[in-house]
């Protein structure tokens, strides 16, 4: 009896283990505006809707140097165009971003008025949460009880 529960558990510790592998986080690299990249006619409120972003991701925003840049804003500023540099401006033209905290990140370009005419990003960062919840350390199955002698 006690053979054949620790083999049960030794097996369900084997299939979490695979589960939680193959559940680990992925750092996906996201490509703003994808092959338009960071531009001047883009519809970067439409691109945005179907993604995803998790925390360890990283945004990268590629545009001639020069041509743009990345200012990373609050909400208010984002709503107004307020290219205010002091939570960071990146001007690489092949500038990444990785994500290290959930919540909400916005970017504008600070060139002109470019970010008026809607060259603007916000983005909603998750946490990298597994599908479903792990128990940890796996609960044992009860043992069966010896059946009571007659
Ligand atoms: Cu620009």
């Amino acid at each position: 009896m006690a053979t054949k529960s620790m083999v049960s558990i030794i097996m369900l510790a084997s299939v979490l283990s695979i589960i939680v592998v193959n559940a680990a986080p992925i750092a996906n690299v996201i490509t703003v505006g994808d092959e338009k990249g960071w531009a001047l006619g883009f519809d970067y409120q439409a691109w945005v809707q179907n993604k995803q972003f998790h925390v360890g991701d990283t945004l990268v925003f590629n545009y001639p140097k020069g041509a743009h840049n990345v200012i990373m804003v609050n909400g208010p500023e984002f709503q107004n165009c307020v290219k205010n540099p002091n939570l960071g401006i990146l001007e690489s033209g092949q500038d990444k971003i990785v994500l290290e905290a959930a919540g909400n990140m916005w970017f504008l370009c600070g060139v002109g008025e470019h970010c008026e005419n809607g060259q603007k990003l916000k983005i909603t960062v998750t946490e990298n949460a597994l599908p479903f919840p792990i128990p940890f350390p796996p609960a044992p199955s009860p043992a069966p009880q010896a059946a009571p002698a007659a």
